[in-house]
């Protein structure tokens, strides 16, 4: 049966399963869920994962949601030959565990807080969200010293905040007080391969929109 992931472009999670999808060269087939259109909610779709979330990964029957989930299933079991990108030593693998979580649970939290509302109703962000959004990225700054985002190599946590990274440029953000996240995402374009089709376009579509509601809110105000 193979791979199958149920994902869709602008997604930042479905993008960052498909960058390492691809850098793995993981023979898999991609199964459009447009959730603008409400695709998720298809009885079909409930009965394979009933939060209705994508990305979903099914590999031979096993089912697997939650997108860094998925990034670690793959480096355990298709990134043998690419050992680095989620070793097995507990200490090493610490990091990059910490660092995914902290993409999952800091640094998305604080971009949905800040840029979410703009797109949902309209209105101009929430300063004090944004700063929280910047003390995230100031953070992430930190976590760049030695060239990756867990230490001096690629790993799969690079796969999860890469995703995240672009989209926040691609929304305008003024990113001038973070210049080692614009050579890492440079970096980054030259090293994972697809990173145009699978990553860029899904992050300039959804930092269209975004600029646009944001257009719209400050007309109105
Ligand atoms: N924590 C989940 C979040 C996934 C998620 O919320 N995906 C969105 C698309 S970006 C979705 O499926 N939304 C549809 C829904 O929740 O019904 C992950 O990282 O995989």
């Amino acid at each position: 049966m193979g791979l199958e992931l149920y994902a869709m472009d602008p997604s930042v999670p479905c993008r960052m399963v498909r960058l390492l999808c691809e850098y793995l060269e993981l023979d898999v087939e991609v199964k459009n869920v447009d959730t603008l259109k409400g695709e998720q909610l298809q009885p079909d779709f409930i009965q394979i994962n009933p939060q209705h979330t994508i990305p979903t990964l099914i590999d031979d029957g096993l089912i697997i949601t939650e997108s860094r989930a998925i990034l670690q299933y793959l480096g355990n079991k298709y990134a043998s030959k690419e050992e680095n990108l989620y070793p097995t030593e507990p200490e090493k693998r610490a990091l990059i565990d910490m660092r995914l979580c902290f993409d999952l649970g800091t640094l998305y939290v604080r971009f949905m807080d800040a840029f979410w509302p703009v797109v949902l109703t309209k209105v101009t962000p929430d300063p004090a969200k944004v700063a929280k959004l910047d003390e995230a990225l100031g953070y992430v700054e930190d976590f760049l010293k030695d060239g990756f985002i867990a230490g001096s190599e690629l790993t799969i946590a690079d796969f999860s905040m890469v995703a995240i990274l672009s989209t926040i440029k691609s929304f305008g953000h003024d990113m001038s007080n973070f210049p080692e996240i614009a050579a890492y995402l440079e970096k980054c374009a030259g090293i994972m391969k697809g990173w145009e089709e699978l990553n860029q376009t899904g992050a300039d579509w959804f930092g269209g929109w975004y600029k646009a509601s944001l257009a719209e809110a400050e007309a109105a105000a």
